[in-house]
């Protein structure tokens, strides 16, 4: 078999992952160049346009390449960061201080079991914690450890359509983002109420937040008050501002 059929074998029967990297960069490369070739710099929204398909394409690519058994690095309990840095689209003294006891998690969409959610509810299932590093694309990373409910087991139990393109999220705080059904069924993603073994700060988005590790902080939505299944795009609050919409890491 000559070098053209392997890599073509391969890519249809799932690449290592030299291949994957491989094949990411010269798809970005092709993806970009026929779509800015023919605008001059000046014309804003059409070189805003082609960044956006390139985005999107990225999307593709990154749904592609995302493994949903492949564990990210979990560490020990003694390099978590402390403290543990807060980040918002606002200031700490502006964190949104919500009632736990009148709290209730809204489910909705394609959700056989609509009922709302009480934190004691979901401190009634089963609770798994994991410690993990959070990256920020402003330039930091920190290790913390976040206890709560697997989200796989969480949309079984509400009868989720599993089958559904997407997860999207809204915040007490105004925040919103979503993501792709096989990451809120990949196993490190939880449903955390709680951060280093104590219920959720405020800070760090109490009552709940969801925790993903195989993605990068702004697509880590604190403060859910209600999640939806759909197969409509949501997008999110920075996503709609220009950051990538899959956001791994
Ligand atoms: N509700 C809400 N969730 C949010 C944000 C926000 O502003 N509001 N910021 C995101 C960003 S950009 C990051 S890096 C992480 C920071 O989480 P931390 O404060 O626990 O470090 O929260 C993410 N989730
Ligand atoms: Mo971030």
């Amino acid at each position: 078999m000559n070098d053209r059929q392997t890599r073509m074998r391969r890519a249809r029967t799932g690449p290592e992952q030299p291949e994957r990297r491989r094949f990411l960069r010269s798809s970005l490369a092709l993806g970009a160049l026929p779509l800015l070739g023919g605008c001059s710099i000046s014309d804003e929204p059409l070189v805003e346009k082609a960044l956006l398909q390139t985005s999107r394409f990225n999307d593709l690519v990154q749904a592609w390449l995302f493994d949903p058994e492949q564990l990210a690095p979990t560490y020990p309990e003694s390099m978590i960061t402390r403290p543990f840095p807060f980040n918002a689209y606002y200031r700490l003294h502006e964190v949104p201080q919500i009632d736990g006891e009148r709290f209730r998690l809204q489910v909705g969409g394609l959700v056989a079991d609509q009922r709302p959610w009480s934190l004691a509810d979901l401190r009634a299932m089963p609770q798994t914690d994991q410690v993990t590093r959070l990256i920020c694309v402003e330039g930091w990373s920190a290790i913390g450890k976040w206890g709560g409910v697997r989200f796989s087991d969480f949309l079984e139990r509400i009868g989720a359509d599993l089958e559904a393109k997407y997860v999207g999220f809204r915040c007490g705080d105004g925040y919103y983002t979503s993501i792709d059904m096989p990451t809120a069924l990949h196993p490190q993603t939880l449903l955390a109420l709680t951060f280093d073994g104590q219920t959720l700060p405020a800070r760090y988005g109490f009552p709940l937040k969801l925790r993903m590790p195989t993605k990068l902080g702004y697509k880590n939505p604190k403060h859910v008050e209600a999640l939806f299944v759909t197969n409509t795009y949501p997008g999110g609050y920075w996503e709609d501002r220009g950051y990538n919409w899959f956001g791994g890491s």
